[in-house]
């Protein structure tokens, strides 16, 4: 087994989807803990091709009860350093990336970006205020399991 129980693995890394309303939605930080309680933290996309194949894997959790606004997954994408600039918790600054059109707009204090499921998977992200409660994506390596 490559990856702990309950994740997926996708082109060899390991994926948490929460996505049972027993784990509830959270804000940025407190979903960014659960990730690190799991010996993992919350999406980094260093590819087109993890971008895609998550884009694929989040239209099949389509929620249509909740708002598009609530519909998103925190991942590990934030402005808050450097207004306008977006930074990936490894330090990789954003070129382009896959904002839904007019995003990211920062209409109310917006410092951190969540993935939504959308039929275009290049209109994707959103950015959206830190204490806002949504789903989010935990991503590790395989191994080693520390837990
Ligand atoms: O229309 C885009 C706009 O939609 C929502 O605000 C109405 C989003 N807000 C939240 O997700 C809290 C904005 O971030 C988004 O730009
Ligand atoms: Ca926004």
């Amino acid at each position: 087994r490559q990856c702990l129980p309950g994740w997926t693995v996708i082109n060899s890394m390991c994926y948490f989807f929460a996505l049972s309303e027993e784990l509830s939605r959270r804000s940025w930080m407190d979903a960014r803990h659960f990730c690190k309680r799991q010996g993992s933290d919350l999406l980094v996309i260093n590819s087109r091709e993890e971008h895609m194949a998550l884009a694929e894997m989040i239209k099949m959790s389509r929620d249509p009860s909740r708002p598009m606004s609530q519909s998103g997954f925190w991942i590990g994408l934030r402005d808050a350093d450097v207004e306008g600039s977006w930074t990936w918790l490894d330090g990789t600054r954003v070129e382009e990336g896959y904002w839904n059109i007019g995003e990211p707009n920062n209409q109310n204090n917006e410092d951190c970006a969540a993935m939504y499921p959308r039929e275009n998977p290049f209109n994707s992200w959103n950015d959206a205020p830190c204490n806002w409660n949504l789903k989010w994506i935990c991503e590790r390596t395989p191994r080693p399991f520390s837990s």
